[in-house]
Parts: structure tokens; sequence; C-alpha cells
């Protein structure tokens, strides 16, 4: 199987080397990078990386209004263009360790979606604080309450897909720009039937650049699940 990563980057100069080179250490792996026009020339840095790649490294520059789930639509099409057999999704700030892909790649053996997902087992978060533990256990009791959707991690960014799978999902259809993408694509697997699957991994809190989550992305996250039942309905089904 050959894996494609779509690696969406905002501002993340210090992190790009290490992780591109984390995740094309396996041979059967490509990476594709969006970068959002990064004011830290990050875009030109993974550029000079592409270019000593080999044809394995490709980067896609969004110009227009940033945002997460923008560049994951973009990324993602692009993606389905090619001819890799699973596509992934992950952050490029090494909270989502590359050594996790031959897990996830192998779970796709029985799911159409493999989440790494850090509250499989109790919670697998290192260096965040309190709050921010309790913030994102909050986000993902209210995503599972409101939608009915059944995984531990709806909100992990670390996502590897069958690419059949992806290619069913209305990605034209997507209306959150930022972070609330994902619970969309979840939500979206789940309604069309897919089989996800959770294997469990450790979220290392970034040590190098910053984070964008900003109050918007924030309120978009919290009115997204509702609007998502309200369009279609409330999903079930058991995690695996
Ligand atoms: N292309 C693009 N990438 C983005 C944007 N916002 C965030 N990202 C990337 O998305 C990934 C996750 O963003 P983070 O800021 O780390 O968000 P987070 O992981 O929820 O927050 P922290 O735990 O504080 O790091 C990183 O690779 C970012 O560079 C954006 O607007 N456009
Ligand atoms: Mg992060």
């Amino acid at each position: 199987m050959t894996l494609l990563v779509v690696l969406p980057t905002y501002n993340e100069r210090p992190n790009i080397e290490r992780v591109s080179e984390a995740i094309l250490r396996y041979p059967w792996t490509r990476l594709l990078v969006v970068d959002d026009g990064s004011p830290d020339g990050t875009g030109q840095l993974a550029d000079a990386l592409a270019a000593k790649s080999g044809g394995r490294m490709e980067v896609l520059h969004r110009t227009g209004s940033r945002g997460l789930g923008l560049s994951y639509v973009d990324g993602l099409r692009r993606a389905l263009a090619t001819d890799a057999d699973a596509i992934g999704q992950m952050d490029a700030d090494l909270s989502h360790d590359p050594a996790y892909l031959p897990d996830l790649l192998a779970a796709l053996d029985r799911f159409d979606l493999a989440i790494g997902s850090r509250y499989l087992h109790g919670v697998s978060v290192v260096n965040w604080p309190l709050h921010r533990i309790a913030l994102s256990a909050f986000a993902n009791r209210y995503i599972r309450l409101v939608t009915g959707l059944a995984a531990h991690d709806c909100t992990s960014g670390f996502r590897l897909w069958r690419r059949e799978a992806l290619a069913k999902l209305p990605l034209d259809h997507a209306e959150a720009s930022g972070y609330a993408f994902l619970t969309e694509m979840l939500y979206e697997a789940a309604r069309l039937g897919c089989r996800i699957g959770e294997v469990p991994i450790v979220f290392v809190e970034r040590r190098e650049g910053y984070s964008k989550v900003s109050s918007h992305v924030l309120f978009e996250s919290l009115v997204t699940p509702w609007r998502l039942v309200m369009r279609g309905g409330r999903v079930t089904g058991a995690p695996r």
C-alpha cells in the first residue's frame, strides 16, 4: 500500500524539516504539504525540502482565505487525484508522531478510517495543562452527545483513510473552515457507513512554534455539531 500524507502548515518553520523527514523515512509514504502562505517562510523551506525528495514530497501553496478546513479540502482533493491507496491527515507540529503511521496503516485492513486516538485508554496526552485536557475532553463529550458519533477521539487530526472511502465524502460541500472540519468529516464518514476504528497514540504538546486556535475556530467548533444534526440527523454506530 502507498500512503500520501496531507500536512497543513501555517508558520511551522521550526518543525517542517523534522516532521517531513520522519514521514518520508518509510519507503511507502509520500507527502503533500498544504501551506497557507506562512509569513515565516514555511512554504519556501518546504519547497527546498521537496526539491531534494526525489519526487516524494510536493507543496501546495494556497492563497486567499486561510483555514485548516479550507486547506484540507484543497489538499485532500489533490491527494485523491493521485494513485495513493491510502490518504493521511496529521498536524505538522510533531504532536502526531509519524512513528504511528505503520500501526494506522495496518488498521486500514479492517477499517475505512483509522483515527490516531488520544482517549482510547484513559488520556494519553503529554505536556498539556489541565485546562487544555478538560477542554478537549469536554469537546469530545459534547460532539458525541449532540451528533451520536461514537469515537473516543472525534477531534483528533491524525487520521488515515482508505482512498475509496475518502472519495465518497462530500468534500465540496464541507462548511467548516477551521478545526471543526475534522468533526464534519467524521460525521459524514459515519453517515456513509464507513468502518471507523481507533488506534491508540500518545499526543505530545508542540515544543516549537505556537498554536493557531482562535476564538473564531472555537466558536465554529461549538456550532458545527448542531448544524450537522440539523442537516442530516444523528448518526449511530459503535467504534471498533
Ligand atoms: N494550512 C493551514 N494550516 C493550519 C492552519 N491553522 C493551523 N494549521 C496547521 O494545523 C495543524 C494544527 O494546528 P495547531 O495550531 O497545532 O493546533 P492544535 O494542535 O489544535 O493546537 P496546539 O495543541 O496548541 O498545537 C498544524 O500543522 C498547523 O500548522 C491554517 O489556517 N492553514
Ligand atoms: Mg498542535
